[in-house]
């Protein structure tokens, strides 16, 4: 398996899959490459590289904005490949025999070279400006909405160390241009990013990647635990050790192909007011003090291409990073809770306002026991509504799911409101951060549970449907209608426009 060793590669790989179109007329990134994006992103379309985004700097958009793509960049035939590659890792179990020890030696190898490694020197130093040199106006950086305060740059990966471990934390997190030296950073209260931030005195070192290998990029908005490096993560998904090279003017390492590496500190305790932005909640969200990034070195690859993201009312193209961690990290939650079958974050729900998840259940009250345990697990604690549905109930066939709640649920009895922490965008709770919880059981009950015998589903039996399938020609009604056609409906469902 071979994923893109940078940006430019992913880009060649892109236009060899004819998955990008160059645009060689003049936009501007003042709302009008969103309007172009917002459309492209929903009819499915492909990559766009904008070559004259009014600056000297080519934009790249849209890299995320189809399955085939993340496919393509995972070097995968699904996202749920791989999930199975990292599930095979975490639930690994003594070797029994020769061949199973083999095999084991050779997954430990895949963590073992997973890990960043440093060399001497990369691209990203083929331009270095520092001090008075630093302009981030030279980057086509976009203002996505009409309402928004300033230019975002949506797409970075925000470097830091944990000050007392010196772990390395990579995360997503944008960045408001204040001036041409400084930015808000945007660290919501429940991220790595920001505990970091916390824990130090007085400085904090910041490194921005912008223009990496897709599947480093992904990993940067990864909802990883603090001790667990991102870049390792990126590593064993691309199936090679991310390059890193010492940066030139902070005490952090960076990716040695970005094509943009912004170096600088983060003072404890200066803020600025961040926002309005028009987030991924589908609501702008308004003003709030973030702490200030002064940018004291900007490092590039010549002729450096920028990448850009928009997010909005859902969907964008941020629905299938989102989409990519829903389907890696599946095999992840199921080592904690082992009864989840599989899950779907509705992309309309913007991830965290709602969470679809099947279950072998096996005793009374277990899908409240899993309501809990999303409730306490990692960033998913954050979801606001939880349907639990049996097994054999397709979570991402919303139609069935909705069939489910209405048909076995009694309001009463299959209800659960809870309260606790919210996300940080979320703007209907009363309370900023936090807030009620919604349960809701769909799953078969029973006398076990203390209700009337449930009742049976029905469904046809083999016999009558196999005997239709043989005598259909003879009915002369044309092609035979496709016997699961429901899972159509559920991918339509997630593109729906
Ligand atoms: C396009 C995009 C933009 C994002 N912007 C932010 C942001 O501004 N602030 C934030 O806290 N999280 C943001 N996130 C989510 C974080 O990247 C994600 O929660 C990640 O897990 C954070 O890393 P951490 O777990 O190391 O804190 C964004 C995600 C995506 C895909
Ligand atoms: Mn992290």
């Amino acid at each position: 398996m071979t994923t893109p060793r940078d940006l430019r590669d992913w880009i060649a790989l892109l236009e060899r899959e004819g998955e990008l179109v160059r645009v060689g007329a003049e936009v501007d990134p003042h709302l009008e490459i969103t309007e172009i994006v917002d459309r492209m992103v929903k009819a499915g379309g492909p990559a766009l590289l904008f070559e004259r985004p009014k600056s000297e700097h080519p934009l790249l958009i849209n890299q995320f904005g189809t399955e085939r793509r993340m496919c393509l960049a995972f070097g995968a035939e699904s996202l749920d490949d791989v999930g199975r590659r990292l599930g095979e890792v975490l639930e690994m179990q003594p070797p029994q025999g020769l061949a199973e020890k083999v095999r084991g030696l050779k997954k430990l190898k895949s963590i073992a070279d997973s890990q960043p490694k440093t060399v001497r020197s990369g691209p990203v130093h083929d331009v270095v400006l520092l001090d008075d040199e630093v302009d981030l106006r030279r980057l086509p950086i976009q203002t996505c909405w009409p309402g928004d305060a300033a230019p975002f740059i949506t797409l970075p990966a925000v470097i830091t160390k944990d000050p007392r471990t010196g772990g390395r934390n990579v995360g997503m997190y944008r960045l408001q241009v204040l001036d041409e030296k400084t930015t808000a950073m945007h660290w919501q209260i429940h991220k790595d990013g920001r505990a970091d931030y916390l824990m130090t005195d007085g400085k904090l070192e910041v490194a921005v990647a912008l223009g990496l290998d897709p599947v480093t990029a992904y990993a940067a908005s990864a909802p990883l635990p603090k001790h667990v490096d991102e870049l390792m993560l990126a590593g064993f998904l691309r199936g090679e050790a991310v390059e890193l090279v010492r940066a030139r003017t902070v005490d952090l390492e960076v990716p040695a192909n970005a094509e943009i590496v912004l170096e600088g500190y983060i003072a404890k305790d200066e803020l600025a007011e961040e926002g309005p932005f028009g987030d991924h909640t589908g609501y702008y969200t308004p003003p709030e003090p973030f702490p200030v990034f002064h940018v004291t070195a900007m490092t590039m690859r010549r002729d450096a291409i920028y990448p850009s993201i928009v997010v909005g009312k859902p969907p964008q193209e941020d629905a299938w990073l989102g989409k990519a961690t829903e389907r890696i990290f599946l095999p992840a939650i199921r080592t904690s809770v082992p009864e989840i079958v599989d899950y779907d974050l509705p992309v309309a729900g913007a991830f965290h306002n709602c969470c679809i998840v099947s279950i072998r259940k096996a005793y009374p009250g277990h899908a409240q026991k899993v309501m809990h345990a999303i409730w306490g697990l990692g960033l998913l604690s954050l979801t606001k509504a939880v349907v639990v549905v049996d097994e054999w109930v397709d979570v991402h066939d919303y139609e069935d799911v909705f069939f489910r709640v209405g048909a076995n649920v009694d309001p009463k009895r299959d209800v659960l409101i809870s309260e606790g922490p919210l996300d940080h965008l979320d703007h209907a709770p009363t309370l900023q951060f936090y807030g009620g919880k919604l349960g809701i059981d769909a799953t078969h009950k029973g006398p076990t549970e203390g209700t009337r015998e449930w009742p049976e589903e029905i469904e046809m039996s083999d016999e009558v449907r196999r005997l239709v399938d043989e005598r259909w020609e003879e009915y002369g009604l044309g092609a035979i209608p496709e016997a699961n056609g429901r899972r159509g409906a559920s991918l339509r469902q997630l593109l729906r426009r």
